[in-house]
């Protein structure tokens, strides 16, 4: 019995080691835009990992987001990161994406998830940044 269930818990282990959806979010605990993408991540079948951070810029150095493209939370999936409100749609897009180290929606632009106001929808880009540090528009809204 106690074989059995080593061998069962093992195999749960497995699977989520690979579940493909976990992502960690790096946050300053005060950051109420953050919480609501962190909801939109979950309704889209994310599974969550929040971190508070006490300084949001030095994780964000040590991560790899370039300065210019910073926003409020810094999420890791894959190894890679989101800064910013960046789309689940998007985040899975990037996965077919190899050379992609990251992507990212400067600022916090209305309207995107996470940053809803009623029926206003700022025009905004969101970024991705290559291995060899260049960077291309990935998608845009509207
Ligand atoms: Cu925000």
């Amino acid at each position: 019995m106690i074989r059995l269930l080593a061998s069962l818990m093992l195999v749960s282990g497995l699977a989520h080691a690979s579940d493909p959806l976990t992502i960690d979010v790096h946050r300053d605990p005060n950051c109420g835009c953050c919480a609501s993408w962190i909801e939109h991540l979950e309704e889209n079948g994310f599974t969550v990992n929040d971190h508070l951070e006490k300084d949001m810029r030095s994780f964000k150095q040590e991560t790899g987001v370039p300065a210019e493209l910073a926003s409020c939370h810094t999420a890791v999936i894959d190894g890679r990161f989101i800064e910013g409100h960046v789309s689940a749609t998007d985040i899975l897009a990037m996965r077919d994406k190899p050379d992609i180290i990251g992507l990212a929606v400067p600022g916090m632009p209305v309207g995107s998830p996470g940053m809803e106001m009623g029926d206003r929808q700022d025009a905004y880009k969101v970024i991705a940044v290559e291995e060899d540090g260049s960077q291309e528009v990935f998608n845009h809204y509207p």
